[in-house]
């Protein structure tokens, strides 16, 4: 499925990328990834998401150019749909979302339903970046500082900074090599952590309820 998915990436030329409503760093972070390394190869994308990209996460390159409304269907031949386990989990855009031919739905979450033509679900993989960074591997595509911050920043958002169950060595053998990529640690960490809005503050306790960290 990997490899199909990037054959799909590299043989049509435009796309949509969407992810869901209220985003956290890895539906920011692999749509700004996915959405950079599709521009370098040469493609049109529009990349979605309903809500407003949380403060701390406006620092990614992409952020400021994801869209929060789209028009007709008609527009692309590929709707990639990142990190959501039902197409309803995409917000208003998800009737547009359903008529364009072609849905590829890439996630880690286990219970969702299988609403693409491809559907790429991996449960053992720490994040959706995880998942991307394989597909990006298998074009093959060399990933730019830009790229490789954006999916080190969503591994380590769904990972809770390298301390939930999912940070399993291959979760931090992608974050080594997306650092000797151009990622910054001590950069990101600064944007992510060291500012504690009402927001964010909430984000974290939903994805440490989703984690199984706390429990109520
Ligand atoms: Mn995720």
């Amino acid at each position: 499925m990997i490899a199909t998915i990037a054959r799909e990436l590299e043989n049509n030329e435009r796309f949509l990328v969407a992810t869901h409503v209220n985003p956290d760093g890895d539906a920011i972070g692999s749509l700004g990834a996915l959405a950079l390394v599709l521009e370098g190869m040469g493609k049109q994308v529009v990349a979605y998401c309903q809500d407003e990209v949380p403060g701390f996460l406006r620092f990614l390159p992409y952020s400021d150019r994801i869209v929060r409304e789209i028009s007709g269907p008609d527009r692309f031949e590929v709707a990639v749909v990142l990190d959501c386990g039902e197409l309803d989990r995409i917000g208003s855009a998800a009737e547009v979302l359903k008529h364009v031919r072609k849905i590829i739905h890439i996630d880690h979450h286990s219970s969702g339903d299988d609403f693409g033509q491809l559907n790429l679900v991996r449960p053992e993989c720490s994040s959706t970046a995880e998942i991307l960074y394989e597909i990006f591997q298998a074009i093959p595509v060399s990933l730019t500082p830009e790229a490789a911050e954006n999916l080190y920043t969503a591994i380590l958002t769904d990972t809770g900074s390298f301390r939930f169950a999912n940070t399993t060595p291959r979760a931090l053998a992608i974050a080594a090599e997306l650092v000797s990529l151009g990622a910054v640690p001590e950069k990101v960490a600064g944007e992510v952590y060291d500012s504690m809005s009402p927001e964010r503050i909430e984000l974290l306790r939903n994805s440490s309820i989703r984690s199984g960290l706390i429990l109520s």
